[in-house]
């Protein structure tokens, strides 16, 4: 079975390194100075130590499972390109809301995913597997999602198939809406959300906000527990977010919280918190 791996970055190299280490055909597909350092090898380090020699491309081939990992500002661009290939079933384990409807456009086979694996990039071809999570797919279109959960699973992945990854995605981008902003803005690993007492006050207000869009739409939960066992479980993590800002990269905030101050806007709510670290990213990266 070939397998594929659509935007090498960290946690995408982490996912393709345990994918083939069980034994799996990958192709790695990235680009810049990662692809570069890919070509050379994978080092992972972390959870698990190991070196190994991969396939790095810049351009998609024809798979049978291709993972889809890029940014969520660059799916329409990287799904367009994929769409030259046979890219099998597609499975998406992006942050953020709106990658599965462009997904949806372009091939038969998109299942949807989540996952709470925590991977950083020491530096390029080194990824630090920094926190095993758990990972949840469902069927978007078609219905391959129990034949990727058959590799995550020889792959020693946690996973979970499941029939509401609607509703899991927008918990996700709660998660993320409270820790990803904080950690950028304040240079911190996602533990000290919990640690500092600031910090903590004001992931609790954007987890209000959060959960009262999610409520509006008839999600319940309880967002701030949710971000309290992320962060705890991810502790020593730099947030995705943080490592873009760090890299000088763009962020996803406009996919994050972004959202949830559109969707509060339409629905009549409140979300000032999530506005301003909102804002402040998107002038920061605008800098
Ligand atoms: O998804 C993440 C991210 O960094 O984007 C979390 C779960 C917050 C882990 O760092």
């Amino acid at each position: 079975m070939r397998i594929q791996i659509m935007g090498a970055g960290a946690l995408g190299s982490l996912m393709g390194a345990l994918i083939q280490l069980s034994g799996f055909e990958v192709v790695f597909v990235g680009r810049g100075m990662q692809l570069e350092a890919l070509k050379k090898g994978l080092k992972i380090s972390g959870l698990l130590n190991a070196e190994l020699k991969v396939k790095a491309e810049a351009l998609p081939q024809n798979a049978d499972i291709t993972f889809f990992l890029v940014k969520a500002y660059d799916t329409e661009d990287a799904a367009k390109i994929l769409s030259e290939c046979d890219a099998g079933i597609v499975c998406s384990l992006q942050n953020g809301i709106g990658n599965a409807e462009v997904l949806a456009k372009y091939f038969d086979e998109v299942v949807m995913g989540v996952t709470s694996y925590a991977a950083n990039l020491v530096e390029y071809g080194h990824v630090m597997f920094a926190g095993k999570g758990y990972t949840y797919i469902g069927n978007w279109v078609g219905n391959g999602a129990e034949e990727v959960a058959s590799v995550f699973k020889k792959s020693g992945i946690h996973v979970e198939v499941v029939g509401d990854i609607e509703r899991r995605i927008w918990l996700k981008a709660a998660i993320n809406a409270v820790i990803n902003p904080i950690t950028a803005l304040c240079r911190v690993r996602n533990g000290k959300i919990i640690e500092n007492f600031d910090l903590n006050v004001l992931a609790k207000k954007l987890a209000k906000e959060c959960e009262n869009v999610l409520k509006k739409m008839g999600y319940e939960f309880k967002v701030y527990d949710e971000v309290k066992k992320v962060a705890e479980m991810t502790a020593m993590n730099r947030s995705s977010m943080l490592q873009d800002v760090i890299k000088g990269k763009k962020t996803e905030i406009d996919y994050i919280n972004g959202v949830f101050v559109k969707k509060a806007a339409e629905l009549g709510l409140e979300s000032t918190a999530n506005e301003i670290v909102w804002r402040l990213i998107r002038a920061y990266g605008d800098s």
